[in-house]
C-alpha cells in the first residue's frame, strides 16, 4: 500500500502523471516539480538506473538529512544526500552512508518473536502475527481489569522521530487505553523552560545564517559528532574573517581550530557567563540602547554580577581569569555575533540555570532579532503541527492519569517512585528506544526487566539489550519501509519521507503495529485505520503561519520545504509578562531560582559531597559520538570497523597518577556500576575530568555494562531532565 508512494526522479512526462494520480498529487504542482526533479537529477553524479526515492532521516540529530536511495530490482543499492538540499548538501554523515547495510543486516528481526529463555538470555521462537497481537492484547485486558490501564506504561523516545510514526498515531493508542504518560524529559528540557524564562519561546535562529555572522560561540556543543552539516556554515562565516569561540570541557575537534577555546569544569558554566557579564557590564561595553529599549531588570542583572568578578569566576570554572576578560571583550565588540548553546551542557544537575545565564547574553550586546546574529538552543517549538489531531488527547476522555519520568525508569520498575510504590508497572511497551544501554542507572533498569511479574513488549529492527527482556518481540520497519514526514530541530524545514521498498519481511511500521493493537483491542475509532498520508495531511492543517504553502501535495513534489518565517525577534516584541527581554524574572523567582541567574555547584562535587568526591574524585562527562545516535549503529560491521572505543579521555596528569597509559583497559566506577573502558591519555580534557562518549549497546561491550551503568538517575534542576554529566567516578587498572 505505502509503495504507491514510489517514485522515479528520471519519470518521463507521462509516467509522472500516472504516479502523480497514483499518489493523489495535484496536477498544478506539476511544472514546479519537473524544474526541481530536474535539477536535483542533474546534480546527481551517475544516478541513471535504478528508481529514486526520498527519505528524511529520522535520527535524533540537529542536522536531519534528506537522503535520496536508489533501488535496483526490489533492493536499496545506495543512499546519497540530497544535493539541492541547502544543509545537507549531497552527503550523509558517516552512519548515513551505512544505511544499505542497516536495512538489509543479517540480524534484522523479520517475524514476530516470543521469548523462550530467561529474560536478558535472548532466546526466541517465531510466531505470528495473530498471536503476537492475541498474547499482548489478552495480557492488556486482564491488567486493565485488575490493575487499571495505568499498569500499562509506554516507553519510547527519539529511535525514529517521524511525526506520524513516533509523534502521532502511538499517541492516539496510549490515550484511548488510559495508559500511564511517560514524561519524555532525557534530552532538552532543562534547556527550554531556562530560554523561555528569557525570551518568552524556544526556537531561534536558522543555522543557515551562521554563514553571515562575524562571530560564532559554540557553547556545549560538539558540531564534529553532532552537527556536522552544520560545520560548513561556520567555515563559509570564518573564510570571511569571522571568529570561532567554543566553550567546552573537552577540546574538541572544533575547538582545536577555535580562535579561542575556554575549557570550564563541567557544571560551571553559570559563573562563567556571569563573569563574562560582570566585565561587560563594568567596562560599559553594553549595548545601552538596546538594553534600554528590549530589556526589563537590568539594574538587578549589574547589581547580581559584581558576586561574579572573573577572579572567583577562575576559581569556580578553572577558567583563567585573563581569558574569560578577553572573551567578555570579543563578545561585548565583534558584531554580528550568534552563541549556540547545545544540549550536553544542561544533562548536568544545574543544567537549567546554566543555560538561563548564558541566555542573557545576547541581550546585553544587542544581538537579538538582527541577521548573522542571536542565539540558538532548539528550534523544535516551530514544529506547528495540529497536535490535537496527531495524538488525540481527546481519547483520554478526561480521565487523570499518572506520570512517569522516564529518566527514573530503573525507580519506576523497582517501585522506588512514589507513585509506582503501591500501583507497580504490571506491562512495559517499548518502542523507538533502548533504555537498558540509553538510560541512567542501566543496572536498577536491569533489575527491574528481569522482574518476572512484568510483561514486556519491544518493538525494533533489532535485538537490541532492551529487547533481550521482552516477552513479546515485534520485528519494526525502517524509514525505508513505510511513508512519513520529519521536521529539523535546529534547521527550519519540514522534509517528507518516502517508502523505498516494501517492509522486509513481516516487519511492519510503529502506525500499522498501534492501529492493529488497537483493532484487537475492540477500539473502533476512525483514527486507527488512517493511511500514513491521512495522518500526514490532518498533522499540517494546524492553520499555523510557518507552515503557509506546505502540504501533503506540495511535500510530494518538493520532498522539503522551508519554514515560512523570518529573523525571530526582529519585531522585538517578546512573549514574556513584560513584553520584554527578561533579565529579572518573577516567574524564575516563584519556581524557586535566583530571578536573575546564579551558579550553584553540582550535586555531586568536591564542595557539596565530600565524602563522595574522596572516593570518586573525577568528573565524567559522556556526550555523543560521531559513530553513533545514541545507541544506534553500534551493531553494524561498518561501524565496528571504525570505532575506536569504548574510549575513556584521561589527562596525563590523571593517568601517570594511576599508572595508566593510553591502551591500557581500565575500570570506571562509582557506586552505581563498573565499566570496562580504553584509555586514551590527552590533554583534550583538563585534569579532574574524564569523557567516555555515550551509548554503545551493553552487549557489544566488554564487561557486558555500558558507559549507563554510572550515570546517575537524578533529576535536574528544570524540566525534569537527566543528569549524566553530574557524574562522579574513579578510574582504576582493570
Ligand atoms: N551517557 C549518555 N547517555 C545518553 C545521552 C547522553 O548525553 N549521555 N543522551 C540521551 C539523549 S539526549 C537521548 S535523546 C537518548 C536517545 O536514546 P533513544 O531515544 O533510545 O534513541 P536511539 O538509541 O537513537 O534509538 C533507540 C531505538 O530505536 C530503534 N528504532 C529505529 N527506528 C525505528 C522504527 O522505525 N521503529 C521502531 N519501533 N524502532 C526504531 C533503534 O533500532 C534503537 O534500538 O539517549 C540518552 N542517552
Ligand atoms: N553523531 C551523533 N550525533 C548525535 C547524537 C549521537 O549520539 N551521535 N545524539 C543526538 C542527540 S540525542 C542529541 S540530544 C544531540 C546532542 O547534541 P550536543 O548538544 O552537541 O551533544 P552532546 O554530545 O550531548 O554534548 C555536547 C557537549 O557538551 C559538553 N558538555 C558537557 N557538560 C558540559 C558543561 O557543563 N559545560 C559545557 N560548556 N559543556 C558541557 C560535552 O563535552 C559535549 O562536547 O545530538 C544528536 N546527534
Ligand atoms: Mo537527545
Amino acid at each position: 500500500m505505502d509503495n504507491e508512494n514510489r517514485f522515479e526522479l528520471k519519470m518521463t512526462r507521462r509516467t509522472f502523471l500516472a504516479g502523480a494520480a497514483a499518489m493523489g498529487a495535484s496536477v498544478s504542482l506539476l511544472g514546479l516539480m519537473d524544474v526541481l526533479t530536474a535539477e536535483a537529477a542533474s546534480r546527481l553524479p551517475a544516478a541513471a538506473a535504478g528508481t529514486l526515492s526520498y527519505q528524511a532521516c529520522p535520527r535524533n540529530c540537529h542536522d536531519t538529512c534528506t537522503l535520496i536511495s536508489k533501488v535496483v530490482d526490489g533492493r536499496i543499492v545506495s543512499v546519497t544526500g540530497d544535493p539541492t538540499h541547502p544543509i545537507t548538501a549531497g552527503t550523509p554523515c558517516v552512519k548515513g552512508h551505512c544505511y544499505p547495510t542497516w536495512v538489509y543486516h543479517p540480524d534484522r528481526i523479520l517475524y514476530p518473536l516470543k521469548r523462550t529463555g530467561k529474560k536478558g538470555e535472548g532466546g526466541w521462537q517465531r510466531i505470528s502475527w495473530d498471536e503476537a497481537y492475541r498474547t499482548i492484547t489478552d495480557k492488556f485486558k486482564l491488567i486493565i481489569d485488575t490493575d487499571g490501564a495505568e499498569a500499562i506504561l509506554p516507553y519510547s523516545y527519539s529511535g525514529n522521530l517521524g511525526i506520524v510514526n513516533n509523534y502521532g498515531v502511538p499517541f492516539r493508542f496510549w490515550n484511548k487505553l488510559g495508559a500511564s504518560k511517560l514524561e519524555r524529559a532525557v534530552c532538552s528540557d532543562a534547556g527550554k523552560p531556562a530560554t523561555k524564562y528569557t525570551y518568552g519561546q524556544v526556537g531561534g535562529i536558522d543555522p543557515e545564517t551562521y554563514a553571515k555572522t562575524k562571530l560564532f560561540v559554540a557553547w556545549g556543543v560538539n558540531h564534529g559528532a553532532t552537527n556536522v552539516h552544520i560545520i560548513k556554515f561556520i567555515n563559509q562565516a570564518r573564510d570571511k574573517g569571522a571568529k570561532l569561540v567554543e566553550i567546552n570541557p573537552v577540546r574538541t575537534p572544533l575547538a582545536s581550530q577555535a580562535d579561542l577555546h575556554l575549557q570550564p569544569r563541567p557544571g560551571t558554566d553559570a559563573a562563567l557567563a556571569l563573569g563574562i557579564m560582570n566585565v561587560i557590564i563594568n567596562e560599559g561595553l553594553y549595548d545601552k540602547n538596546f538594553v534600554d529599549n528590549y530589556t526589563f531588570g537590568f539594574d538587578k542583572l549589574a547589581a547580581k554580577v559584581q558576586d561574579y568578578p572573573v577572579e572567583r569566576v577562575e576559581e569556580i570554572t578553572g577558567v583563567p581569569a585573563g581569558t574569560v576578560v578577553e572573551f567578555a571583550r570579543l563578545y561585548a565588540t565583534v558584531k554580528p555575533s550568534i552563541i549556540r548553546v547545545g544540549y550536553g551542557l544542561q544533562r548536568n544537575s544545574n543544567g537549567g540555570r546554566m543555560v538561563r545565564a548564558i541566555s542573557l547574553l545576547p541581550a546585553l550586546v544587542g544581538m537579538v532579532g538582527v541577521d548573522g546574529g542571536g542565539y540558538v538552543y532548539i528550534n523544535g517549538d516551530y514544529w506547528a503541527y495540529d497536535w490535537k489531531a496527531l495524538q488525540r488527547p481527546d481519547l483520554l476522555a478526561n480521565r487523570q492519569v499518572r506520570s512517569i519520568n522516564m529518566n527514573e525508569i530503573g525507580k519506576a520498575l523497582n517501585g522506588q517512585t512514589p507513585e509506582t510504590r503501591d500501583k507497580p508497572v504490571k506491562a512495559l511497551f517499548v518502542y523507538n528506544s533502548n533504555p537498558l544501554a540509553m538510560s541512567t542507572n542501566t543496572n536498577l533498569i536491569k533489575q527491574g526487566l528481569a522482574r518476572e511479574d512484568l510483561f514486556t513488549v519491544v518493538v525494533d529492527p533489532f535485538v537490541t539489550d532492551t529487547a533481550d527482556y521482552a516477552d513479546i518481540l515485534l520485528p519494526a520497519a525502517t524509514f525505508f519501509e513505510y511513508e512519513d514526514i520529519n521536521s529539523d530541530y535546529l534547521g527550519w524545514y519540514v522534509r517528507l519521507n518516502q517508502p523505498a521498498i516494501p517492509p522486509l519481511g513481516e516487519s511492519k511500521s510503529n502506525l500499522e503495529v498501534f492501529a492493529e493493537l488497537a483493532s484487537w483491542m475492540g477500539f473502533t475509532d476512525r483514527c486507527f485505520s488512517e493511511s500514513a498520508a491521512e495522518v500526514i495531511k490532518a498533522s499540517l492543517q494546524s492553520g499555523s503561519p510557518l507552515f503557509a504553502g506546505i502540504t501533503y501535495e506540495t511535500l510530494q513534489a518538493r520532498h522539503w520545504q522551508k519554514l515560512n518565517l523570518a529573523t525571530p525577534f526582529a519585531d522585538k516584541k517578546f512573549n514574556t509578562p513584560s513584553g520584554k527581554i527578561e533579565f529579572y524574572s518573577e516567574s524564575l523567582a516563584k519556581a524557586g531560582f535566583d530571578p536573575v541567574a546564579e551558579h550553584v555547584p553540582p550535586a555531586e562535587d568536591a564542595e557539596v559531597t565530600p565524602a563522595l568526591y574522596a572516593k570518586y574524585p573525577l568528573q565524567l562527562v559522556t556526550p555523543a559520538t560521531k559513530y553513533f545516535i545514541t545507541t544506534q549503529f553500534h551493531n553494524l560491521p561498518y561501524i565496528q570497523e571504525i570505532y575506536d572505543g569504548p574510549l575513556i579521555f584521561i589527562n596525563p596528569r590523571d593517568a601517570e597518577a594511576r599508572g595508566v597509559d593510553t591502551g591500557d583497559w581500565v575500570h570506571a566506577v562509582n557506586d552505581r556500576g563498573k565499566v570496562r573502558l580504553k584509555v586514551k591519555v590527552t590533554e583534550a580534557v583538563q585534569p579532574g575530568v574524564v569523557m567516555s562518549p555515550k551509548a554503545p549497546w551493553q552487549k557489544l561491550s566488554p564487561g557486558l555494562n555500558n558507559i549507563n551503568a554510572l550515570a546517575p538517575d537524578r533529576l535536574g534542576d528544570m524540566g525534569g531532565v537527566s543528569t549524566y554529566h553530574t557524574n562522579l567516578v574513579q578510574v582504576a587498572r582493570a
